[in-house]
């Protein structure tokens, strides 16, 4: 077990980018044996282990306890101040776990979700002074008459229920397909909230700025536009969008040193990216990728152009990236600093390490246990918590210290 150094992913992109110029000899359109259509096969996914497995890692000995069970599908994870933690489940459900114990009764007042293929309960994020005003914010895919999008709501939580619930933000990305809704949620320093509007698999609509479909968009607390984002007047740009050119954002978050706004996103086959996000600039998407046609054929041949912003690292094949969250905590002192991104069909937990210089290496983690890891973050005790993805079967994953790391060999 090692590191991957970034150098030699760096490496791997550039045989990636040269297999995907002009078809590779010996490469065909289908062939013997070529099924077509559909993403390439994984295996299952295995059910959650009933009791603690150990691991070893690179940087890190851990142990990994199973802390929730019996959820559906959860998507999202938010810690409030008293440590207790409120879960989406996908399939329209708030939940909240109490000093380690699940509440069977679903927290009442959320919103009418369509729960249809990618789309339902999505993210939950907490204002920077819930404890102050008990703001709690949802993400979810909303029907209307167009089909359905990607909506903001915003309530009070008292300690048992939602209350005064409501849209603060309805994105324009209607699709009659239930693809692509985003929709992560993170508040910047500035208290500004970032929200992620996927692209609705309808892969034009990135590079239009007539609407919000695959676009970063940056909001007030109350679902308003900030006078100082970067498009505000711009004719034929919506004042939300931060940043445009995506594709299907699954993970965002704050760099909790720098400010920075960190984000994951899909690609189709190949391709997903790890980005910094930037005001105004154009993530490329679909005329640059490092990504194919499901059937294998070419999306483009460029994977970069002037003007656009290049990932800072990408996974060919996809893992098909999810929460993510950089760790600050003392508990797992191997990975202070390190980001962390959950795999659904990659069926792990990712680790980007960091140097003074940027990402230096990275590394699949929990592969063993061959679970859809939905969302990651880190707890108020300094521990990481994983949402695996399964319905039935869904729960949520404690990562602990164990014994003392392995040794591990330099890096070459
Ligand atoms: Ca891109």
């Amino acid at each position: 077990m090692r590191l991957i150094p970034i150098a030699a992913v760096a490496v791997l992109l550039a045989t990636v980018a040269s297999a995907q110029q002009p078809q590779a000899p010996g490469a065909r359109q289908g062939g013997p044996g070529a099924r077509g259509g559909g993403p390439f096969p994984r295996l299952q996914p295995l059910p959650v282990p009933d009791l603690p497995r150990e691991f070893d890692t690179v940087s890190e000995r851990i142990r990994v306890v199973p802390f929730v069970r019996n959820l559906a599908a959860p998507w999202s994870m938010a810690f409030l101040p008293n440590g207790d933690m409120l879960v989406t489940e996908k399939v329209g459900r708030l939940r909240i776990v109490r000093n380690g114990v699940l509440d069977p009764q679903p927290i009442a007042g959320t919103p009418q979700v369509v729960a249809m293929g990618q789309g339902g309960l999505l993210d939950v994020a907490l204002h920077p002074q819930f404890a102050q005003n008990g703001l709690v914010y949802l993400t979810y895919s909303k029907a209307g008459p167009q089909g359905n999008t990607t909506a903001l709501a915003r309530g009070r939580f008292d300690g048992t229920s939602l209350t005064g619930v409501q849209d603060i933000f309805v994105a324009d990305a209607w699709s009659m397909a239930a693809f692509h809704f985003g929709s992560r949620l993170a508040f910047a320093p500035d208290g500004t909230l970032f929200m992620t509007v996927g692209e609705r698999n309808d892969r034009s609509r990135a590079q239009d700025t007539g609407h919000h479909a695959g676009k970063v968009l940056r909001l007030r607390d109350d679902g308003t536009v900030p006078a100082d984002n970067p498009f505000v007047g711009r004719a034929g740009f919506r004042p939300e969008i931060y940043s445009y050119g995506h594709r299907n954002m699954q993970g965002l978050t704050v760099h909790p040193e720098t400010g920075e706004i960190w984000e994951t996103e899909h690609g189709p086959q190949g391709g997903d990216e790890l980005n910094l996000i930037q005001a105004g600039k154009n993530y490329g998407w679909p005329i640059v990728t490092f990504g194919r046609e499901y059937n294998g054929s070419l999306i483009t041949n460029q994977t970069w152009r002037e003007g656009m912003e290049p990932p800072v690292t990408i996974w060919v094949p996809s893992i098909a990236l999810s929460g993510m969250v950089f760790y600050t905590g003392d508990r797992l002192p191997g990975w202070k600093g390190s980001l962390f991104v959950g795999g659904m069909a990659g069926t792990q937990l990712h680790r980007v390490a960091f140097s003074e210089g940027g990402p230096q290496g990275r590394e699949s983690i929990l592969t063993e246990l061959r679970l859809r890891v939905r969302d990651v973050r880190q707890g108020p005790d300094g521990l990481l918590y994983l949402a695996i993805d399964a319905n039935p079967g869904g729960a949520i994953l404690r990562i602990e210290p164990a014994a003392a790391p392995p040794p591990t060999s330099a890096l070459r």
